[in-house]
């Protein structure tokens, strides 16, 4: 899969592209599956809101199968390569829970800031792509994009340890009332597998899900290999250090699996 012209100017001008109904539903019910599973594991790479439902899984690649083949998946990495024409390794990959009734809030950030802050990575080198896996509504706690907000750069912020259950650096109300009055706000929707690709540096949060709806989305953060981060100072599964090239996976790898686990069920 390559980008065509017009997502190519969308992701360079306004930070972000979305693309609906990307992945199949089979596609999607093998990662949800692998998700449940991984959700029940008991590991440092779980976090939990502060009532213990669970918030964000860590380096999924490494606890089930389904996320090391999406996290290789050429429908993700693809258009990447073609953007920075260069090898890619994963700099991090999560699933976010967003629990109905008590997914908590993301506060309003920028991640580049916190990948130089916290991980030495040199330059803002660095996409996230996300995946639905759960249908996501205007009301169940969709993510918030700032557009253009990724053109200011790395913004002045402030380090976030009590509002959410993680530490983030934090853009300021003023810097975000600035920021949507210049591009906007906005916070797209759709059903699982669809995908988002948004830059390092563009602003986002989200708010909390209060309603019976939850909205697991996956988190893939690629970057270039010779962007590699020089000063990590987390715990591997939160910045990861092998910066092996990601090898591809066939396109029909997770159905691949999904025919593969139908058969010893
Ligand atoms: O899942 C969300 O709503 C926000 C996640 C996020 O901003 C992050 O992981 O940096």
């Amino acid at each position: 899969m390559k980008l065509t012209e017009a997502q190519l100017a969308q992701l360079r001008d306004e930070g972000w592209i979305f693309v609906p109904d990307y992945f199949s539903q089979e596609e999607v019910d093998v990662l949800k599956r692998a998700s449940d599973e991984v959700f029940r594991m008991k590991r440092d790479e779980i976090y939990l809101e502060k009532d213990g439902t669970p918030r964000t899984a860590f380096a999924v690649h490494r606890l089930h199968e389904a996320f090391d083949i999406l996290g290789r998946h050429p429908r993700l990495i693809e258009p990447l390569k073609q953007l920075w024409g260069e090898d890619l390794y994963l700099h991090q990959y999560k699933v976010n829970a967003k629990a109905k009734f008590t997914g908590d809030v993301w506060q309003w950030h920028q991640d580049y800031g916190n990948w130089l802050e916290k991980d030495g990575m040199p330059e803002p080198r660095a996409m996230n792509i996300s995946v639905f896996l759960d249908e996501v509504f205007p009301f169940n706690g969709p993510l918030m994009l700032i557009p253009r907000s990724h053109r200011h750069g790395v913004l002045e912020s402030t380090k976030d340890t009590q509002t959410t259950s993680f530490p983030l650096y934090t853009q300021s109300e003023e810097t975000v009332e600035r920021l949507c009055a210049e591009g906007g706000l906005v916070a797209p929707t759709g059903r699982p597998g669809s995908m988002l690709m948004f830059d390092g540096n563009l602003v986002h949060g989200s708010s909390g899900n209060i309603t019976p709806f939850p909205r697991k989305i996956v988190y893939l953060t690629v970057n270039a290999c010779s962007n590699w981060i020089r000063k990590p100072t987390r715990e591997e599964w939160l910045a990861h250090q092998d910066f092996t090239p990601i090898e591809m996976v066939a396109d029909d790898a997770l159905l691949e699996l999904a025919r593969r686990e139908a058969a010893v069920a």
